[in-house]
């Protein structure tokens, strides 16, 4: 069984970042982060991603909004960051407050500016392979790790269990696509499917992102599955400092001994996603200049 490293893979992407900035000739690239209110996972992931930024020579400016913000104020941020040339890429952090439609304002952010790739255009130029757009950080960092793991997923069976806009409906996209690390048959599954463990079985390739601690067990999958584990799930643990601990949608220690690969959580798909958003914005900086 080889354990994909995605902290080791994700320094990789960004030692290669960090080499690209260095080198570029005059300004460097710029991302702006909206965050409404201080809900505690939002915080630390906001703080990982400024930390990430610095570190390859990305500049970061930071808004921080109420958790009562109006739309209106809300979206006039937005629109400011939109107009602003120094601002290369715009980063919203989910999970926003209620009273705020995510969708709409993820549309509000200039596709070419959208780091996230949440936008309806970017999530469409994904649709038709049109390699302009942004690829939304998670299941871009999927394709990576899946890549550089040497997992193969040409003619094979890729099962995405979970069918988020985020998560679910890209990665399926991305592996579905005609491209090396694509050409997969892909079979979506969700909360709703019926006997999902006989299809789960049927997986070469198993994406999970249903967002329920330890739900793929050792009995829904087959020998030599690959696996990639996307929940983060906080479940209590009295013994650890914080009082909870981060395990994935994946029960690793049965569906380990099964598996040809498999993901750790903390440590596999989680620092891709903040690689990945260094590279969006670099690309966003480059077609910004050009
Ligand atoms: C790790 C996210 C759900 C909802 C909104 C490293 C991150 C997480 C884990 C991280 C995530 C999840 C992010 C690890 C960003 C990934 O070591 O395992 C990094 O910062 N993430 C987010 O911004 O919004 C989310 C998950």
């Amino acid at each position: 069984m080889q354990l994909i490293d995605g902290n080791a893979i994700a320094e990789s992407i960004i030692e290669e970042l960090t080499k690209e900035v260095g080198a570029l000739p005059g300004k460097k690239p710029v991302i702006a982060v909206i965050r409404v209110g201080e809900d505690p996972a939002s915080v630390s992931y906001v703080r990982k991603k400024e930390k990430t930024a610095a570190r390859i020579g990305i500049g970061s400016r930071m808004h921080i909004l109420p958790e009562d913000v109006s739309k209106e104020d809300l979206f006039a941020q937005i629109d400011a960051l939109n107009a602003d040339p120094d601002v290369n890429g715009i980063l919203i952090q989910a999970p926003l407050p209620n009273h705020i439609d995510e969708t709409e304002t993820f549309n509000r952010v200039l596709p070419g500016k959208d780091v996230d790739g949440f936008n309806t255009i970017n999530i469409g130029k994904l649709c038709q392979e049109d390699s302009s757009g942004f690829v939304a950080c998670t299941p871009a960092g999927i394709v990576q790790l899946i890549e550089r793991s040497g997992i193969e997923t040409q003619g094979k069976h890729v099962v995405v269990l979970g069918r988020s806009q985020i998560v679910g409906k890209p990665a399926a996209l991305l592996m579905v696509r005609k491209a090396v690390s694509g050409n997969a048959t892909v079979t979506i599954c969700h909360s709703r499917t019926q006997d999902l463990p006989s299809i789960t079985r049927q997986a070469d390739v198993l994406i999970a992102a249903i967002g329920r601690p330890n739900f793929v067990t050792g009995d829904m999958v087959k020998e030599g599955v690959a696996v990639i584990d996307v929940g983060i799930n906080r479940v209590v643990d009295e013994s650890r400092k914080s009082g909870y601990r981060l395990v994935g949608d994946v029960d690793f220690e049965a569906v380990s001994q099964k598996a040809s690969h498999i993901t750790p959580v903390p440590g596999g798909v989680g620092p891709m996603t903040v690689a990945m958003l260094m590279h969006n914005t670099l690309r966003a900086f480059k077609a910004s200049q050009s």
